[in-house]
């Protein structure tokens, strides 16, 4: 049988790639194109996104995919976004969501949760639409999320995907448009928030400068999104940690919990694909190691990962999600003075950090799949574990013995698939989401991790960080 290739570009917070998949009957294969860092820039400003360079990346990228391209797909990080004037200029470079001009306008307010159903994150678009130069945003006259920016670079169509609108905080989340009466009330004008787009539908084709002659189809374009699309689940009761700079933990819903208890647990309704609802705590992920290896000039994660393997278990507990981890800067000494405040010793060296640190992101897993189920009503008997931490063993490892559940870590590139199915199905491939997993599961390689050890120690490990 015949197979059709598209090509994926899958942004994340730390790196680009763009990957070709093939998919057919039973067949469903990857191949990498391109890899790139995304490294952010600070500016007296603030900090921003390299997003020329992310565009010529794309451009590079594609190229070298060759002929025979059915089409492309884009795909990012959430909630970040650039405005254009008039003219569909844009207005100064694009923010990273880690800068710090949110703090002062982050204020959470209770009544918008029933509307929005968006957790309190000072990061959201909401906030850093507050946080704007007056200036800037009188000159605004549309707003595009990153994936919805390139794409209206590549082929001069503006729109907006609807799951990655989802993340906004200027969504509502049961009617699935944008939340009209909010944005109002916030005094934006309207015509910021540019039409809405399904994920499967059609684009526009590039522009002819670039060169490549393709459709650009949008995907489901928030990357966790994709990758749920990819969760390679057999059984209805599965939940799924997406994992990269930060860990996505939750379960997929015919619709949205906007309960006050689910508002104080702080979790999220996103949208999926096909009227889901990606319900959804952010756990801060392997940020915190990044960030610690950056600091260390330390690139060879296997080597610190096998090392924090046999450091004694439970020093040092940090709550992952405290606010003082969010921004760039000295993650050792963060962690050093979360635990000087309670009462901890300091890790012992760059082991004794890593150890810490993957212990306290399985205990914030465990916190989250725990609230997830209870909140949604859902049973979970296996626990999906997609995107790069499942190629971490002991990250894998100790979240299945945290949760006392099994995991099933893989696809690595969960997103990039997700990407890929959503572009074969709007071209005649597998028709619905049990069939997009289904495909995956018959054709990635996936390990599997049985929970182990003292669950009595679990139990008390999470109480030192005051989770559940
Ligand atoms: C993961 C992610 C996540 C968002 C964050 C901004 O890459 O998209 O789902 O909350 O980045």
């Amino acid at each position: 049988s015949v197979s059709r290739r598209y090509a994926a570009v899958d942004l994340g917070a730390a790196s680009g790639r763009v990957m070709i998949g093939e998919v057919g009957a039973g067949r469903l294969e990857l191949t990498e194109a391109h890899r790139f860092p995304n490294e952010p820039v600070r500016l007296p400003d603030g900090l921003h996104w390299d997003i020329l360079r992310l565009y010529r990346e794309l451009l590079a990228g594609l190229r070298h995919c060759g002929d025979g391209l059915a089409s492309v797909g884009i795909d990012s990080w959430a909630v970040d976004y650039g405005l254009l004037d008039e003219r569909g200029a844009l207005l100064g470079l694009p923010y990273h969501y880690r800068d710090p001009r949110t703090e002062a306008v982050a204020v959470p307010d209770p009544e918008r949760y029933a509307v929005t159903g968006t957790q309190h994150l000072p990061i959201n678009t909401i906030y850093q639409l507050l946080a704007e130069p007056p200036s800037r945003l009188a000159a605004a006259r549309r707003l595009l999320l990153v994936p919805d920016l390139l794409g209206y670079w590549l082929t001069g169509q503006t729109g907006a995907e609807r799951t990655n609108a989802s993340t906004t905080g200027l969504f509502d989340a049961r009617a699935g448009r944008w939340a009209g009466s909010l944005i109002d009330r916030l005094g934006l004008r309207p015509e910021l928030f540019p039409e809405l787009r399904e994920p499967g539908s059609a684009i526009g084709t590039l522009l002819p400068h670039t060169g490549l002659d393709l459709p650009l189809v949008a995907v489901a374009s928030h990357d966790t999104a994709s990758a749920v699309v990819a969760v390679p689940a057999s059984v209805p009761n599965f939940a799924y940690i997406s994992t990269g700079t930060w860990s996505l933990v939750g379960v997929e819903l015919p619709a949205p919990v906007l309960s006050p208890d689910s508002r104080d647990a702080n979790f999220t309704n996103e949208l999926g694909v096909d009227n889901t609802i990606r319900y959804l705590r952010n756990v801060m992920g392997l940020w915190l190691l990044q960030e610690c290896q950056r600091g260390w000039h330390e690139p060879d994660t296997g080597a610190l990962l096998a090392a924090a393997a046999s450091a004694a278990p439970f020093g040092s507990l940090i709550d992952p999600d405290d606010p003082s981890f969010l921004a760039p800067g000295d993650m050792p000494s963060r962690i050093d003075a979360y635990c000087a405040r309670t009462d901890q010793p300091t890790p012992a060296g760059r082991p004794g950090y890593v150890r810490c640190i993957m212990e306290s992101l399985a205990l914030g897993h465990r916190a989250a799949l725990r609230a997830a189920a209870r909140l949604s009503g859902r049973t979970v008997e296996v626990v999906h574990l997609i995107g790069g931490g499942a190629r971490n063993d002991l990250l894998c490892q100790l979240t299945a013995d945290a949760c006392g559940l099994p995991v099933v870590a893989g696809p690595i590139e969960a997103t990039a698939l997700g990407n890929v199915l959503i572009q074969a199905r709007a071209d005649g491939g597998p028709a619905d989401l049990p069939a997009m997993r289904g495909l995956v599961a018959a054709t990635q390689p996936l390990r599997h991790f049985e929970p182990r050890g003292d669950s009595g120690a679990w139990d008390k490990a999470a109480a030192r960080i005051g989770r559940e």
